[in-house]
């Protein structure tokens, strides 16, 4: 069983495993320890991954980006627009009012949701890691930014199930980074000495995170977490877009913004000038027939990019300082601050965030990686066929959940509504609520502060309904206990749901207790649990039925892939044969073949490749395949006759080598 962790970026995903001799990241099929997140679709297959972005100029009505943005949104929800501005593909309205993307499938229109997006994207993952690994993939870790609500990590869930993956936790970027780091550091300070306290910063392309994190010999605590939900290199790239357009506008006249091929090759132009500028003074811009034919070209400077940019550097800082705020703590004392994140490597950001602590900035992990590295040594503690030196995490909620229920008409002053888990309230955290009941009832739970969620989105988390409540035998309330749990995943459930009555006990005073030593027994009352009670849920998350559908449909997807990739390879298989054949007739066959013999073969060869440019260029696997067993057989008798010498000159050296 293989043991990966996943940090599902919005522009790369970076997969991790845990090896015997530790976490190692891995390579795709084109060598890179990164992918594109993304899909696209074509008229035979799906390319997922490294091919979709390769085509997604050509292909940008069915390219779909950003994935992760899209978990768990609903079509309307005006954070949309704002992805919509860094997406090809039209978002449109998909099954049960999520978010989806239209797009071009196999000749047909078809829209998908964002949790069917992702899914497909975490397919190609699983494939990936186990076509490196050999082996099947199942169990893995995958992040998600810290500020995602209930309902988006459902998506991402569902989403894993789709891909038929075993999803063993959901974890905030920044907390598996700091797992990462915990976990190897060897000079954390023992339980009874002060806290290392250490501040990760996780600028990526989409977003801005911070996390306080106090480190102890063999746990992390989360202190608090921050952050800037639309700051990342994306936001770097769209200034730069902005502002070359209006120059090649004046200088070109040229529009690009009413371009989209013009517009996503400016983007890919500008983000390689923005990186090159976090190294140099200033940097060109080239882009040869960027529309109409025309070339453009340019420079900037790196004072030109922060002023583009300013909006953005002006707000630099205020995770931290929240973040600061929330941990009840000062920039100094703060031990370190470690930097994680492609656009971490912008010089300006880096300055502000030093300037602002006041203190030097650490790079001890690796910035592209650390995300996914801390989600493998996730995977591998909760993995049992794993052995690792146990690492306690403690995280925390970022939004406060609060249920709400009817009123018991027979308890006229009874509250309706319990904000049952604060603000930073450890996760995975257990509460039990008592209700006095005669009868079944409804609670809901809901996030208590709606303003402070990602954008304009729901705060509704589930419904739960418990069932088998009745008076008890002296027509009196039944005292009902539900188990509600935010776990390892960071969503709610209600688990489960019991009754208890109350009995006299005798108890021994508290041993602790010394004055209390000689005092009798007391009679204490003690609630005893008395049976269950069914907890029916109803949540963001798919039902069982519409999941298994949705696998179906995936792995109907996969197999479709397969296919058309097995296809192209018997093709390339064949046009591979032709030409070598045609090369061996010249040299390795050449004294096995009469010259009538050889003609007539080149003949073959020269029809074959007729047929393959022309009525052959679309056929199926099997047809290539009977093909290239037609034209062996035509080679045969010459191909024959060649390894007979070859094998009787072997066994000439062997008889030499023997004597
Ligand atoms: P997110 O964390 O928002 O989901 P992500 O994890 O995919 O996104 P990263 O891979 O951490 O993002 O960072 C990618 C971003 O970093 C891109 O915008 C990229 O252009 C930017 N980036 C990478 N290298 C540099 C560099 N040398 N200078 C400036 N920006 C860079
Ligand atoms: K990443
Ligand atoms: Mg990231």
């Amino acid at each position: 069983m293989s043991v990966v962790g996943v940090d599902l970026g919005a522009q790369n995903t970076v997969i991790a495993v845990a090896r015997n001799r530790g976490v190692d990241v891995i390579t795709n099929e084109v060598s890179n320890r990164a992918t594109p997140s993304m899909v696209g679709f074509g008229p035979k297959s799906r390319c997922l991954g490294e091919p979709a972005k390769t085509q997604e100029i050509s292909n940008l009505k069915n390219t779909v980006g950003m994935l992760k943005r899209l978990a768990g949104r609903r079509f309307g929800e005006p954070e949309l627009e704002i992805e919509s501005q860094f997406i090809s593909a039209e978002l449109v309205e998909a099954r049960g009012g999520e978010v989806g993307a239209r797009v071009n499938y196999l000749g047909q229109d078809e829209v998908f949701t964002g949790t069917q997006l992702i899914a497909m994207f975490l397919s190609k993952v699983k494939q990936t890691a186990s076509a490196e690994l050999k082996l099947p993939v199942s169990d893995v870790v995958l992040s998600v930014p810290p500020w995602f609500t209930d309902a988006q990590r459902r998506s991402i869930m569902d989403a894993s199930e789709i891909a038929g993956l075993k999803l063993l936790r959901l974890m905030n970027d920044t907390t598996a980074t700091a797992l990462g780091y915990g976990i190897t550091k060897t000079d954390l300070p023992p339980p009874e000495e002060k806290p290392r306290r250490v501040c990760f910063v996780d600028i990526g392309h989409s977003n801005y995170t911070a996390s306080i994190v106090a480190f102890k010999k063999g746990e992390l605590t989360v202190l608090s977490t921050a952050y800037d939900r639309h700051f990342g290199g994306r936001d770097f790239d769209k200034a730069l877009i902005e502002h070359f357009g209006i120059e090649f506008k004046e200088k070109n006249k040229i529009d690009i913004q009413a371009n989209p091929k013009a517009y996503f090759r400016l983007a890919a132009g500008v983000e390689k000038l923005k990186k090159i500028l976090s190294a140099n003074a200033q940097a060109p811009l080239n882009i040869e027939s960027i529309m109409n034919d025309v070339d453009v070209s340019s420079m900037l400077k790196r004072e030109e990019l922060e002023e583009l940019v300013k909006p953005l550097l002006d707000r630099a800082t205020a995770p931290l300082e929240q973040a600061l705020k929330d941990a009840g703590l000062n920039p100094e004392d703060i031990d370190a601050i470690e930097l994680v994140g492609g656009c971490t490597r912008v010089p300006s950001l880096k300055e502000r965030i030093s300037a602002f602590f006041n203190k030097p900035l650490s790079f001890t992990l690796n910035q592209d990686e650390a995300v996914a590295r801390g989600c493998a040594f996730a995977c591998a503690i909760l993995s049992p066929v794993f052995k690792v030196r146990d690492f306690s995490v403690h995280d925390i909620v970022s939004y406060p959940i609060e249920f709400t229920w009817e009123q018991s008409p027979e308890i006229p002053d009874e509250d309706t509504s319990l904000t049952v888990f604060n603000k930073n309230n450890a996760v995975p955290s257990t509460k039990i609520l008592t209700f006095y009941r005669k009868e079944p009832f409804d609670l809901e739970a809901r996030y208590a502060e709606p303003d402070k969620l990602p954008g304009i989105i729901s705060p509704w988390i589930g419904k739960f309904s418990i069932k088998g409540v009745k008076p008890d035998p002296k027509d009196d309330f039944m005292i009902c206990k539900l188990k509600a749990r935010v776990n390892l995943h960071g969503v709610l459930n209600v688990e489960s749901g019991y009754y208890v009555e109350e009995v006299e006990v005798e108890e021994d005073p508290m041993e602790t207790d010394e004055a209390a030593a000689d005092k009798p027994k007391e009679k204490v009352k003690k609630q005893v649990k008395k049976g269950e009670l069914p907890v029916i849920s109803v949540t963001a998350s798919l039902d069982p039925e519409m999941k298994s559908i949705l696998n179906e449909r995936e792995s109907e997807m996969v197999t479709q892939d397969k296919l058309v990739a097995d296809t192209e390879d018997r093709k390339n298989a064949l046009e591979e044969y032709i030409y070598e054949t045609r090369g061996k007739l010249d040299d390795l066959y050449a004294p096995f073949a009469t010259e009538e013999e050889k003609n007539k073969i080149r003949n073959i060869m020269d029809n074959a490749e007729d047929w393959l440019y022309n009525e052959g260029e679309d056929a199926t696997k099997s047809v290539y395949i009977a093909k290239i067993e037609e034209l062996r057989s035509a080679v045969g008798p010459i191909a024959q006759r060649y390894f007979d010498k070859e094998e009787e000159k072997r066994s000439l050296e062997r008889a030499k080598r023997d004597e």
